[in-house]
């Protein structure tokens, strides 16, 4: 089984296109794990049928904790682009957030603050050395910024918890990040 394949088609399943699953996720992005299942074995060729055993080991393989099972139901913990907004617990964030992005993009985010773009909510990351990672999906030579989120949480902004290291906002204003790199 090609676990890395099938973790990216469930974050896709979950995060993009719950409808080609067959899947209609709840306000916390929910479905349940017999949905997915049916719908991941309906979907495309796999060597098997996928089971819950296959979930929970893509869950303990992974370095980033992307998928949550509870109580029958799996959910993405981040990322999600689906229209129907995904509800994430709001929480106090670090005092320093960090953001990896393309060079391309940053006069535009340092004009306009950091934008969701694609998705629903911008993403932030808890170290620099994250972000450096995340950036580099973008750009060879990511620049990295930091997020004043405590003066940001101070003012008002809402940060929502995602994954372990990764954080959400509907949007940082640039008077909120420093390049660093
Ligand atoms: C940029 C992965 C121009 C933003 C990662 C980013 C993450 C702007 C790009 C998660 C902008 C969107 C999300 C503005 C933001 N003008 N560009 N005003 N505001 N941008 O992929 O944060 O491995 O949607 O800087 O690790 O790169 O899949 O977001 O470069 O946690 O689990 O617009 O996805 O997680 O790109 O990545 P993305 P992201 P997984």
């Amino acid at each position: 089984m090609d676990y890395t394949r099938l973790s990216k088609e469930i974050s896709y399943a979950l995060r993009h296109a719950p409808h080609e699953y067959g899947l209609k996720l709840d306000d916390e992005g929910f479905a349940p794990v017999i949905e997915l299942l049916d719908g991941l074995n309906r979907h495309a060729e796999h060597d098997r049928p996928i089971t819950e055993e296959d979930l929970q080991e893509i869950i303990q393989r992974s370095t980033k904790r992307r998928l949550e099972i509870s109580d029958g139901k799996i959910r993405a913990l981040y990322g999600h682009s689906t229209r129907k907004p995904i509800h994430h617990q709001r929480a106090q964030p670090p005092d320093t957030l960090y953001h990896g992005t393309a060079r391309r993009f940053v006069p535009s985010i340092l004009t306009t603050g950091l934008k969701p773009m694609e998705r629903q909510y911008v993403h932030l990351s808890e170290s620099f050395e994250m972000a450096q990672e995340v950036g580099g999906r973008h750009d060879a030579k990511p620049t990295v910024l930091s997020i004043d989120a405590k003066v940001a949480s101070q003012d008002g902004i809402a940060f929502y918890q995602g994954g372990e290291e990764t954080w959400l906002a509907e949007m940082i204003p640039p008077r909120y990040l420093t390049i660093l790199v």
